[in-house]
């Protein structure tokens, strides 16, 4: 609670609000996402990030234009925390060639030029190497870069993270090392799949700092991650954070969640970033119920014109089915 009174008053009304609103954007477009893919419009697979938005949001508030990142297949909130927009989001996941992929990526393989998104992986542990790659790049481009490198608890037991923490401490990569922690690799409880649950104090066999946060706290994930992105950056130190979590639906749509009870479920549900944020910014008098009400209107009629654009969007056509694949010298796909 003191951590979120100090914030309250060093974060702009403005500011908090614009953190609400790409939450809500998050939370809605996820929704729809379920409602479409029961609706059989979306194919594959279906990752959603409801329960961890103030993670990335909260982190990627920091992000620079030159800054890059990377992630696993649950990537749809993250590039729209990036400020891609939800019709070029929505258009992905029903495979239309107005998607940030062309169509051709689907949920788990979200890809933004514009934003510097790396994309979304999906073998765990595969991101490593390419966010690592980005921030070599940066000390190598001199751009004072950072790269942000998200992963689930799943992964701090590949040992792809741990050849990407040593080199990146080997050779000071600028690379932030963020592990969301959702409690679950798929089915299997961290604290069945993992001998040390202290991601952070890993940092230390590195030479590394490692950092703990509440990542359904958005105040406390937002003033820490300025403070470690600022550090990052002057330093070109590798840092490990890891952030404490929760997914309120399965691994994936197609998972029922049979493996963890209702009351653990509601317990972090109690603690929902959304409800928490727009609450203080109500009692605060920051904003009125009205003007709440009016912000969750406007999201979900935008996420509803992101459906209806994908819905009318054309499929890609049979001649793209071989570009993108490899570049020429030119940069052409
Ligand atoms: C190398 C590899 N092994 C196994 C899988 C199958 N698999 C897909 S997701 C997943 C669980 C990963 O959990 P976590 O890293 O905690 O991420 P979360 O889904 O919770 O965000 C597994 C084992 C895979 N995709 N890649
Ligand atoms: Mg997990």
């Amino acid at each position: 609670m003191a951590s979120t009174k100090k914030e309250m008053s060093s974060v702009t009304k403005e500011k908090l609000v614009e953190l609400l609103e790409k939450m809500l954007v998050i939370r809605n477009f996820e929704e729809a996402s379920i409602k479409a893919y029961q609706q059989k419009k979306i194919a594959g697979f279906l990752h959603t990030y409801i329960g961890q938005e103030a993670v990335g949001v909260g982190t990627l508030a920091h992000k620079l234009p030159q800054d890059s990142v990377v992630t696993t297949y649950r990537c749809h909130g993250l590039s729209l925390a990036l400020g891609l927009p939800p019709k070029s989001g929505m258009a992905e996941l029903f495979g239309k060639v107005t998607g940030c992929a062309r169509g051709k990526g689907g949920s788990m393989h979200f890809f933004s030029k514009e934003h510097n998104f790396l994309g979304g992986h999906g073998i765990v542990g595969g991101q490593f190497g390419v966010g690592i790659g980005a921030a070599f790049k940066s000390n190598y481009d001199e751009d004072n870069a950072v790269s942000f490198i998200f992963f689930g608890d799943g992964a701090t037991v590949q040992g792809t993270l741990h050849e990407s923490l040593n080199l990146a401490a080997l050779w000071d990569l600028p690379a932030i090392f963020i592990c969301e922690d959702n409690q679950y690799g798929m089915g299997t409880a961290c604290t069945r799949a993992i001998a040390n649950t202290d991601i952070a104090s890993k940092a230390e066999a590195y030479g590394i700092k490692g950092h703990t946060l509440n990542g359904m706290d958005l105040n406390e994930v937002h003033e820490r991650m300025g403070e470690i992105v600022k550090e990052v950056r002057a330093t070109r130190r590798p840092v490990l954070i890891h952030m404490k979590t929760y997914r309120y639906f399965g691994h994936s749509v197609s998972d029922a969640g049979a493996y963890r009870s209702k009351e653990e479920v509601d317990s972090w549900k109690a603690k929902d970033p959304i409800q928490v944020i727009s609450r203080e910014l109500i009692d605060s008098k920051r904003i009125s119920e009205d003007d709440f009400k009016a912000l969750q209107k406007k999201i979900k009629a935008d996420i509803q014109e992101a459906v209806d654009f994908a819905d009318e969007s054309p499929e890609p056509p049979v001649d793209e089915l071989t570009r993108h694949v490899y570049m020429d010298e030119l940069g052409n796909d």
